[in-house]
């Protein structure tokens, strides 16, 4: 089942997308995401000038032989371009397995460990009211589970407010878009945040909060222990996570769960915070960190020590994305929560898939292989569109974590 064909489909349904599409010489087709938010051109480069060409002519169910090919033959290893590059060849080729067999690929992994996936979203305000409000609203779509952020008086750009409620994305066209930070109003508002949500919902729903990396490993530590009374589902990137080591101080002090891992590119971004049990969630994705293969290793280990996952599902990852994590989340045992923040509908017109959404959980549907594609003729009417994320301040100009 040779390789005959590839291709890289850079679109922009409301937000940039890249995906790469490889054909076989039986006319089968898979697809990968390879969207680096911000950063989407070099990935789209890297696959089209150095993947492709390599690719040509190799045996399509060959995956784990050429997700070494790629990741040791580039001698340059790691790294978020060249592991979402190899992420979306791993995929694509995945996904063709899974039509050749003529089943879908969580099937092929092992079968479902869960008849579906819980998945949370994302109820974000300009005050601690909206935010309520905005819960409220996913509570009736039927969410178990909710990550709650909201403006913060004092801090300029709150992490996780954005236009509209549903389909908050970060990306702003032209130059950055510069937030303000200031860290001590935050600490003070989020647990009363938590406790009027703990007010307003009781305890059976699932709440979560995002951090997004701004706080050092002590004031992680201290938002940690004054949000144990509202107990959290998860406490995601509390500090910067190049320091695996950091996160001891945070472990040492809390018993919040604590969540990361979004920007991680491989198993050794994370060995440390796995192996010592610094954490409780593991976030990477099959895009961001070496597809369907690499994942499974990373779950493999977490597994072992009392770790689960709960994979990034922001809208910067594709529908082709998210099949994949569908698919994972569905027969790894470790599986924690996915995230799902809901496409918009031109994306999903643009990426037909046969996941659904029913009462807060999540399944990837019974098509062969991933179950989604890509409608090349509707995406050409979407042209790329440079957008970058933010970058943050600190109230005295300082460049800080976004
Ligand atoms: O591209 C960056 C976004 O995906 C990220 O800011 C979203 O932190 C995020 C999350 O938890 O969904
Ligand atoms: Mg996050």
């Amino acid at each position: 089942m040779r390789i005959v064909e590839g291709k890289v489909i850079v679109c922009s349904p409301g937000r940039n997308f890249v995906t790469l599409k490889l054909v076989t010489e039986d006319g089968l087709h898979g697809i990968g995401d390879a969207t680096l938010n911000g950063r989407e051109l070099a990935v789209a480069s890297y696959l089209s000038d150095h993947v492709i060409p390599l690719l040509i002519g190799r045996d399509a169910r060959r995956i784990e032989d050429t997700w070494q090919y790629l990741y040791k033959g580039a001698y340059w290893r790691r790294g978020p371009v060249t592991m979402a590059a190899i992420g979306a060849v791993d995929s694509a080729l995945w996904d063709i397995c899974g039509k050749a067999r003529n089943a879908p690929l969580y099937q092929l992994l092992g079968g479902a460990s869960r008849d579906s996936v819980l998945v949370y979203g994302h109820a974000n305000g300009e005050s601690e009211d909206d935010t309520v409000k905005a819960a409220a609203k996913y509570v009736d779509m039927g969410y178990r589970a909710i990550r709650a952020q909201s403006a913060v008086a004092g801090v300029t750009h709150a992490y996780g407010v954005g236009r509209g409620t549903l389909y908050y994305e970060p990306a702003e066209k032209g130059r950055p878009l510069e937030c303000g930070w200031s860290t001590e109003p935050y600490l003070d508002f989020v647990p009363k945040l938590f406790e009027r949500l703990r007010k307003e919902f009781g305890f059976g729903v699932h709440l979560l909060h995002d951090v997004h990396h701004r706080l050092t490993p002590i004031e992680a530590a201290r938002l940690g222990k004054s949000l144990e009374p509202y107990r959290l589902f998860w406490l995601e990137d509390p500090t910067p996570a190049e320091n695996q080591a950091a996160f001891r101080t945070i472990r040492h002090h809390t018993v919040t769960p604590i969540a990361v891992g979004e920007v991680f590119n491989t198993i050794y971004d994370c060995q440390l915070l796995i192996e010592e049990e610094l954490i409780d969630y593991i976030r990477t994705t099959v895009v961001h960190a070496g597809g369907i293969s690499h994942l499974r290793k990373i779950a493999a280990l977490a597994e072992l020590h009392h770790v689960r996952t709960g994979a990034h599902g922001a809208t910067d990852l594709s529908p082709v994305a998210m099949a994949g994590a569908l698919h994972f989340d569905l027969s790894v045992h470790n599986f924690g929560i996915q995230e799902y923040m809901r496409h918009t509908d031109e994306t999903d017109r643009v990426f037909p898939h046969a996941y659904a959404f029913a009462d807060g959980a999540m399944h990837p549907g019974e098509a062969p292989g991933l179950g989604v594609d890509i409608d090349e003729e509707l995406a050409a009417k979407y042209p790329y569109d440079p957008a970058y994320l933010p970058v943050n301040r600190k109230t005295d100009g300082t460049v800080h974590s976004w």
